[in-house]
């Protein structure tokens, strides 16, 4: 891993919006969704993933059938990390409001769930089980009275999609599942077909395929941020424990070639220390390839004169997340001003929140945190605006309207006002 200080390293990293191909093909795939619905499903999937689908839609036997297939311990930790996710969510809340002045005025806001959301779960490997309930809980505790999730089967039949990622549903309180992945199932879910109702927003990773067709039907749907490769910095004083910091950056690194683990320290000794650690732990790591490609592209030890100038390079870097390992991570809390989520102190490893603490894992990533935030309930609601004027509140103020409305050379909008001042006998709207 290399280490150099910080001021040398490049902060930039590319965003992926998929080659002229890749463009190409995903808008056909939308337009032959559109266009023959359940039947263009079917022919894509055979197309690009070799499966022939059978039934769209997963049975209540097929899922109760999937808790029979995995073990009692993973569905106890899934039912605790479930509770606190929901715990945590639930103070996300907010509820309507209304403010009514002495005159009458009333103006407020008020808070609907979205209707129905659509949640797609990639196939494969990054079939991540913690995944679906990060994504499904928070749409669930907003009150969204439809959640439908999309998945791609490895063959045909309940047993081509993984039992763990089922059981993650109903847990979540999904039941309505359809085994169909790609541009394909985002393109159903933003359009409809026979078998898969339009949902009003989409959620949830994928590959790029996905990812551009979420792209493309945005604007017909809502959807959430598209997901760029983990990140982890690290900022760590001489007090930290440089197998724990290694260990952290790796377990970052091992989701992806392109994942970013970054260590930033004033220490040239923990910098030192924890360079060996990671090369130490990379061995027997089951995933080192992955994790010391990500270390080897995309990793730094990056120093700096002090923790002041550590946090200067952390509000740059704006990481998904960031581990405090100093020795006060409270007094230094205050000063962290981009950070998708912040874990402090030596026993808030970054899996305690990907797994089980109750904040989502689904973050800003490539510097996104200077601007966006977590996965949260406010993903899953809408707002209304309310007014009701009383007869004295639009007499009283009506004539600023009108002039409003005459200055902007909208006359109709100053009459819709002007008409009710005259016939209430009140002349101050000037006709
Ligand atoms: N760290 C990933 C989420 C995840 N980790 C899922 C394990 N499973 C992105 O925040
Ligand atoms: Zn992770």
């Amino acid at each position: 891993m290399r280490v150099m200080p910080a001021n040398e390293f490049s902060l930039y990293r590319e965003m992926e919006y998929g080659t002229p191909e890749q463009n190409e093909t995903v808008n056909r795939i939308i337009a032959e969704v559109r266009q023959d619905g359940d039947e263009a499903l079917r022919r894509l999937s055979k197309q690009f993933d070799g499966v022939e689908l059978g039934e769209l839609r997963v049975s209540d036997e097929e899922i109760q059938a999937a808790y029979g297939r995995v073990d009692a311990e993973f569905i106890a930790a899934l039912r605790e990390a479930a509770a606190n996710i929901r715990a945590f969510h639930e103070k996300q809340k907010r509820q309507s409001w209304m403010d009514l002045q002495p005159d009458g005025t009333i103006t407020g806001q008020v808070i609907r769930p979205l209707r129905r959301v659509g949640l797609y779960v990639p196939g494969g490997k990054a079939a991540y089980p913690s995944s679906v309930l990060m994504n499904a809980i928070p749409a669930q505790v907003a009150g969204v009275p439809e959640i439908v999730m999309v998945t791609p089967p490895a063959t045909a039949g309940s047993e081509g999609i993984d039992p763990h990622i089922l059981v993650a549903a109903a847990e979540a309180g999904v039941r309505d599942i359809y085994r169909v992945g790609g541009a394909q199932a985002v393109a159903a879910l933003a359009y409809g077909t026979a078998a898969i109702r339009a949902v009003d927003k989409i959620v949830g990773p994928g590959n790029i395929y996905v990812a551009l067709a979420k792209r493309y039907v945005f604007g017909a749907v809502d959807i959430d941020s598209i997901a760029g490769p983990s990140e982890i910095a690290v900022l760590a004083d001489d007090t930290a424990d440089a197998a724990y910091v290694a260990a952290d950056l790796l377990s970052q690194a091992e989701h992806d070639e392109m994942a970013s683990a970054i260590l930033v320290t004033p220490s040239p000794q923990l910098a030192e220390r924890v360079r060996e650690e990671v090369a130490r732990q990379l061995e027997t790591l089951p995933k080192r390839a992955i994790a010391a490609a990500s270390i080897r592209d995309y990793g730094a030890i990056l120093t700096v004169a002090d923790l002041d100038e550590g946090v200067q390079v952390i509000n740059r870097l704006a990481p998904e997340h960031l581990e405090l390992m100093v020795a006060e991570p409270f007094g230094w809390l205050g000063k962290i001003e981009n950070a998708g989520a912040i874990f402090l102190g030596p026993y808030s490893s970054e899996p305690v929140g990907d797994y089980f603490a109750g904040p989502n894992h689904v973050l800003p990533t490539n510097g996104t945190a200077r601007f966006s935030s977590p996965l949260n309930v406010d993903d899953f609601i809408k707002k209304s605006s309310v007014i009701s004027y009383s007869k004295e509140a639009l007499m009283k103020n009506g004539r600023s309207i009108v002039t409003l409305a005459q200055h902007e050379g909208l006359e109709a909008h100053a009459r819709a006002i002007q008409i009710r001042l005259t016939k209430e006998g009140d002349t101050r709207g000037g006709l």
